[in-house]
């Protein structure tokens, strides 16, 4: 059997990780990880191309070393330097990275003074004032690591919004083909568009319940059945995710799908708001007395208390009901407010699809404008572009316009802040350019306080426009930096620079607590993709998900405006 990609990737994230805790040269550990994810997003099967004996070193950032460990791990399953590396360090110990912001030093550190190499370990240290124990450490680090670990316990399970959409848009497809089904509706955390979902909660109204379970009970994917009754079963799917499925009757479905979406704190606070007019509501109908007064729609439900139609995104209890009662809820931005995307790749740095790809892809989804914005020269990784090389691409820029009367190409780059809060290009480059997405690709682990100054500072260059992927979290990989981003929005506020909202699905920073900070200071965002594909400008949506989450509306959004408009909000001389 050949190895798959991800099996392929995986080698080398572990390799990546390993490095980076054994203390390795940065840009060596971020080689491994861009040859993780070039290899991992790679359609064709890497195996059959080393087998092929095709040159790897033509991905960027893959060199002859680097294509040489590919082909050791797709003939040997493995890599030699993984299982020294393996020898040295105890296995767990990845799985410390940035528990309560611990970097691979100080995971280090914990090992060597306390032989610590589990999450579990470390929690007992930690309880103990072990932690607190080591020099350097203190006892604000070890509350840190006690409060992220009380929270990680029941977060670890969890998949990401993107990949339980796929799971749950096959399942869906395949219970509306039984005729006796009417609706499917996937409701609980999904509908609410969390960045990540705990299990999948599935209504249907079908003529035939039974007949439901016993086809959702034997889908393929199917890895363990839990329960199975004539109107309610549980599965475990062989990812390792939960789905409940309920059949409800038309007459309750609106209650039902009120209820099943949540959040529980909201369901509860309307509830509350029923019993005050005498009203009993729970997953069957709203009642009064023994006489059921609504239900068929959620419509229905929200009319008895009351309240207008309330978006399942902004159900979590943050002031909805208060806003729904004085008829002051937000109009949701939606996808047909996006007029262009702010931040994408190609191929001139570490994207996949070249210019006129681009192009094409955003012409395609109807968009005015499309901005490009390749990396600078610090991002050695990601072949960042030198000032002449940038300023060859506007020229390209200037000639694929021609072939695309219908769109705009932005001028633009992802620009990296330095350790000083200086910008990667001289003031005469960043001048040449519509604007530009700022971001910190390096020394992530510095105190708060610095880090805050370094990218204030950054901001007082008349060249900063967007801040990028503002907290630097990868979900379920790296913690967000730590900064200070109350005072940054502050200071963005003042100087006219604006903040990202990064949809890409490993990012998902902003997230909907900062949009909703934003918001509520003023501060406009714009929603980028990141795009690393022509294929990737569909992630769009999964920004707008947080952003609705955050009671984003239209005029929060920068890339909903008209591209002459955008231009002048972003003209800060
Ligand atoms: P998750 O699955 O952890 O991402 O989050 P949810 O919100 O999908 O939670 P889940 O699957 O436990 O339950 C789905 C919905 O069912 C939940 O959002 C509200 C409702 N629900 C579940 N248990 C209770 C409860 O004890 N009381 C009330 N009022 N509602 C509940
Ligand atoms: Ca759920
Ligand atoms: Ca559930
Ligand atoms: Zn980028």
């Amino acid at each position: 059997m050949p190895m798959h990609n991800h099996e392929i990737a995986a080698v080398l994230n572990r390799t990546a990780e390993l490095l980076e805790i054994e203390g390795s040269n940065p840009f060596r550990v971020r080689a491994y990880q861009n040859a993780a994810r070039i290899v991992e997003s790679e359609g064709r099967s890497i195996a059959e191309m080393v087998d092929e004996g095709e040159d790897l070193t033509r991905f960027p950032g893959i060199g002859e070393d680097l294509a040489g460990k590919i082909r050791e791990i797709v003939g040997t399953g493995t890599l030699s330097l993984l299982q020294s590396l393996q020898e040295e360090l105890p296995e767990g110990l990845p799985a410390l990275m940035g528990i309560g912001g611990l970097g691979p030093k100080r995971i280090r550190r914990i090992y060597d003074e306390l032989k610590v190499s589990t999450p579990e370990g470390l929690k007992e240290a930690a309880e103990r004032g072990e932690l607190q124990k080591i020099p350097g450490f203190g006892r604000k680090i070890e509350e840190k690591v006690l409060e992220d670990l009380s929270r990680r316990v029941t977060k670890e399970r969890r998949v990401r919004y993107v990949d339980a959409d796929e799971i749950a848009s096959s399942l869906v497809l395949y219970l509306k083909k039984l005729a006796s089904v009417r609706e499917v509706v996937v409701a609980g955390s999904f509908r609410r568009r969390k960045d990540s979902v705990g299990d999948l909660d599935i209504l249907v109204t079908a003529s035939d319940a039974e007949e439901v379970m016993e086809r959702f009970v034997s889908y393929e994917d199917v890895g363990e059945v839990v329960l199975h009754g004539p109107t309610k079963s549980t599965v475990l799917l062989r990812s390792g995710l939960q789905v409940d499925l309920r059949a409800v009757p038309e007459s309750s479905y609106g209650a039902a799908l009120h209820y099943f979406t949540g959040s529980k704190s909201h369901g509860i606070a309307v509830r509350r708001l029923g019993q005050e007019r005498g009203l009993k509501i729970n997953e069957y109908g709203v009642f009064r007395d023994s006489e059921r007064v609504a239900g068929r729609t959620e419509e229905e439900v929200f009319a008895s208390v009351g309240l207008p139609y309330i978006e399942p995104e902004l159900r979590e209890d943050r002031g909805e009901i208060e806003a729904g009662l004085k008829g002051e809820l937000p109009q949701l931005v939606s996808m047909g407010d996006i007029l262009g995307d702010l931040h994408a790749h190609t191929d001139a740095t570490d994207g996949r699809s070249t210019l006129t790809e681009m192009v094409q892809a955003a012409v395609n989804r109807g968009y005015r404008y499309l901005a490009i914005t390749n990396h600078s020269p610090h991002v050695t990784v990601a072949r960042g572009l030198k000032s002449d090389a940038l300023l060859r691409e506007l020229d390209e820029i200037d000639r694929v316009q021609e072939l695309f009367p219908g769109i705009t190409i932005l001028k633009a780059s992802e620009v990296d802040i330095l350790e000083d809060g200086s910008l990667d290009y001289p003031a005469g480059v960043l001048a040449r350019l519509d604007f530009t997405v700022c971001s910190i690709h390096s020394k992530f682990r510095i105190p708060e306080e610095k880090q805050t100054e370094r990218v204030i500072r950054a901001m007082d260059n008349p060249g900063f426009t967007i801040f990028g992927h503002p907290t630097g979290r990868l979900i379920g990989k790296r913690a967000p930096y730590e900064i200070n981003l109350e005072r940054v929005m502050e200071a963005a506020l003042q100087r006219g620079c604006f903040l990202e909202v990064n949809s890409h699905p490993e990012r998902l920073d902003l997230d909907d607590i900062f949009c909703r900070q934003a918001k509520d200071m003023g501060l406009r965002l714009a929603i980028s993709t990141d795009a690393h594909s022509a294929a990737d400008l569909d992630y769009m949506s999964l920004g707008i998900n947080q952003a609705r989450r955050g009671w984003l509306e239209k005029g929060d959004v920068i890339n909903t405006l008209p591209v002459g408009e955008l231009k002048g909000i972003m003209k800060r001389r």
